[in-house]
């Protein structure tokens, strides 16, 4: 909620009736509107007037700006094909209108032929394994964590990268639920949890059998939930007889009596609740573990009931009617996969960056930066703020905020639509997504009418699909009530009757996985002995508020996190700055020697501007670009590295 004052919005909260948020906001957005009015702001479209990564541009107008980029794009076209244009959408607005959701400017794109994007940097392999198992990502509604008597907090750190949750948490607690962190690093989550389980990095899949070890050898699995609603049973026994504890103890490197201890109060507390997020994933096995860790609940037939199965996302729930009009390709075209900029773009002519920072967010940013030196690459990056990326643009396009544009949102964790009205003017001449994108059509002569749809039109059209979920909910009652939960149950057991599976069934994984990951299995013979885990920061989102004055105050400088075992190894004492280093590059931070890593594993969060690091980098320089084991996944928590003194 936006309270203005002579169209100067001067107040900023969360609604208090909103059932998810219950009107709290998070560190970084309680100053989103002092990030609205900050000095660095792009105003106006600009020119790059010295070398490319320089950052040295001239004010230009839109006209300018718009005559050069028609001439370009209509040149890359006609010499190289539409294929060759790049439009790099990433997730620095996740609405519907203005960002990546409803894949924003995609009608524009198939005028001419453009490359297709596929966002995969974020959750692909987690959801490439859930819907393996269950046929969707979607599952528990996460309010229902309220009425779990067990929950797992598996690959996440709910109160840094998901605060809303922790009240159905508590409410839980206020119940009896005993909590459990699952997490290579203890958290400021797993502080506030009963029991802290510190597993090996990437071994996640291996412990979920362990666990359903355990509930066989008690007994406890649901016969009647198997036999009627789930397949491959009989091979996923085997598979789970062949994983008894010390095996599972061994591979995940947390002590037998533990994984024996949460077994038997997985076999025997209904309901459990497994929060899996997207931690978890980063690695090289990812798919499977969040695939294996989706059998749970087949198992204990915890989907019976509300407060039962695993949540990861919500975004499979939301069916709004995304229409990017693919009719408008004259023929099909190729997909360049997000995480693989630094390897896909070779034979791309424009690269086109909007609500991404690909220099400071994607894997191997040396990499990247050496593509986007090249001078035969025409570069436009819409943006807010003048980030790294930004420096390497051609022309850069000033974009609108949150306040300043209509967007429609629907939450990864949670079960509502939410209506985002433009409460201010835009400030100097910021432009948003869709207006960008309208105004470009026209001035390129275009005139294919779905190019010129309104913002108002859009959101009508996106709350169209016919959905059960979306009966009754009008744009109207949308903008008038703000939020809308989608009109699923209250409370919901999603899969009490069946999966959304071609049979209907939950599929369990197939035997004989990969359950150790080949990555970091390697640790301790390598060169680079040490695997870097790179969570969210408490204080930044992704890259954006990186260059928020008083965020960054508060986070001080860059720190990597060492177990003492390490340090002492190294000579390495707290406070001193290290290179964090492998093949692909380094980043400095300094040492916070800390039990809260055990040996072998280091950690240091994403988020910072690495032209406001020290060094100039951040852990995107040591992080490789390289497929995971489902939905190409980059391993963001899966790299080995060295640490060496800075003198
Ligand atoms: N403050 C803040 N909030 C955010 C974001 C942010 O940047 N800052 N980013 C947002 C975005 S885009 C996303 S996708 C989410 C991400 O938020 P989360 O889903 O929480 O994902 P991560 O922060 O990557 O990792 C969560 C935890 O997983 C642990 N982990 C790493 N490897 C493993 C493993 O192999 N096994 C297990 N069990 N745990 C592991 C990490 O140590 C970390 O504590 O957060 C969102 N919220
Ligand atoms: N080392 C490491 N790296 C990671 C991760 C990790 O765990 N570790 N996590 C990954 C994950 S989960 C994600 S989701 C990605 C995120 O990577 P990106 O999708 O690149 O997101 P950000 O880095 O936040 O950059 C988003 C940019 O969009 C701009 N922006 C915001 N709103 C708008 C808008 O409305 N219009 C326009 N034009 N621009 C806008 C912001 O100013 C910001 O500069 O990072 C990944 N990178
Ligand atoms: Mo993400």
């Amino acid at each position: 909620m936006v309270t203005v004052e002579n169209g100067t919005a001067v107040k900023l909260r969360g609604n208090p009736d909103q059932p998810y948020t219950r009107g709290a906001l998070c560190v970084k957005v309680n100053r989103y509107l002092e990030h609205t009015r900050a000095d660095d702001r792009i105003l106006y479209p600009m020119r790059r007037t010295g070398p490319k990564g320089s950052g040295q541009f001239e004010r230009i107008t839109w006209d300018e700006a718009l005559d050069e980029i028609s001439v370009r794009l209509r040149g890359v076209v006609e010499e190289h094909g539409g294929e060759a244009i790049w439009p790099y959408l990433g997730t620095g607005t996740l609405g519907y209108l203005q960002g990546c959701e409803g894949v924003a400017g995609r009608r524009f794109w198939n005028m001419l032929g453009a490359s297709k994007h596929w966002l995969n940097i974020c959750s692909a392999a987690g959801s490439t394994g859930l819907r393996r198992t269950n046929g969707t990502a979607a599952g528990m509604d996460p309010e229902n964590f309220a009425l779990s008597k067990l929950i797992l907090l598996w690959g996440t750190n709910t109160l840094t990268s998901g605060h809303h949750l922790w009240k159905f948490i508590q409410d839980a607690r206020a119940n009896g639920a005993h909590v459990v962190a699952i997490d290579p690093i203890r958290t400021r989550t797993a502080d506030q949890a009963d029991e802290h389980l510190a597993i090996r990095p990437g071994t996640d899949a291996a412990l979920a059998l362990g666990l359903l070890n355990v509930v066989l050898a008690e007994g406890a699995q649901d016969e009647e939930f198997l036999a009627e609603h789930t397949e491959g049973w009989e091979e996923f026994r085997q598979e789970i007889l062949s994983h008894p504890v010390e095996r599972v103890a061994e591979i995940t490197g947390i002590p037998a009596e533990s994984v024996h201890r949460l077994g038997m109060r997985l076999a025997h507390t209904r309901p459990t609740g497994i929060r899996a997020t997207h931690g978890l994933q980063r690695h090289k096995g990812g798919g499977t573990a969040l695939r294996t860790i989706a059998a749970i609940p087949g198992v204990t037939g915890d989907w019976r009931h509300p407060g039962g199965g695993v949540a990861f996302s919500t975004s499979d729930h939301v069916r709004l009617a995304i229409d990017t009009r693919d009719d408008l390709l004259a023929k099909p075209v190729r997909t360049r996969v997000m995480s693989k900029l630094a390897s896909q773009l070779d034979d791309v002519k424009c690269l086109w960056v909007y609500a991404a920072n690909p220099v400071g967010s994607t894997p191997d940013a040396n990499a990247i930066r050496r593509q986007l030196e090249r001078e035969d690459l025409f570069t436009v990056v819409m943006e807010q703020f003048p980030t790294d990326t930004v420096d390497y643009a051609d022309i850069v396009l000033p974009a609108t905020m949150q306040t300043e544009h209509h967007d429609l949102h629907a939450g990864y964790g949670h079960m509502y639509l939410l209506w985002n009205e433009a409460a201010v003017e835009p400030p100097g001449e910021c432009l948003s997504t869709t207006e960008t994108f309208r105004r470009l059509a026209a001035h390129m002569g275009m005139t294919e009418p779905s190019l010129f749809d309104s913002d108002l039109e859009l959101a009508e059209q996106l709350l169209s699909s016919g959905h059960p979920s979306l009966e009754g909910i009008t744009l109207d009652r949308l903008r008038k009530e703000g939020w809308v939960r989608m009109n699923y149950p209250k409370p919901f057991a999603p899969f009490a009757e069946g999966f959304p599976t071609p049979s209907g069934r939950l599929r369990f994984p197939p035997a004989g996985q990969a359950y150790v990951p080949s990555h970091t299995a390697s640790a301790g013979r390598s060169a680079y002995p040490l695997t870097l885990v790179t969570p969210a920061s408490h204080l930044f989102l992704n890259t954006t508020f990186g260059n928020n004055p008083e965020l960054r105050r508060r986070a001080k400088d860059p720190v990597v996190l060492v177990n003492p075992a390490d340090a002492a190894a190294r000579g390495l004492r707290a406070g001193q700055r290290v290179r964090v280093h492998n093949d692909g590059g380094a980043f400095l931070a300094d040492v916070e020697i800390s039990d809260r890593v055990a040996p072998g594993v280091v950690a240091s969060p994403k988020g910072r501007w690495p032209k406001l690091s020290p060094g100039g980098a951040n852990p995107n320089a040591v992080v490789a670009e390289r497929d995971g084991d489902m939905g190409r996944g980059p391993g963001f928590h899966d790299n080995l590295v060295e640490l060496s003194p800075v003198s």
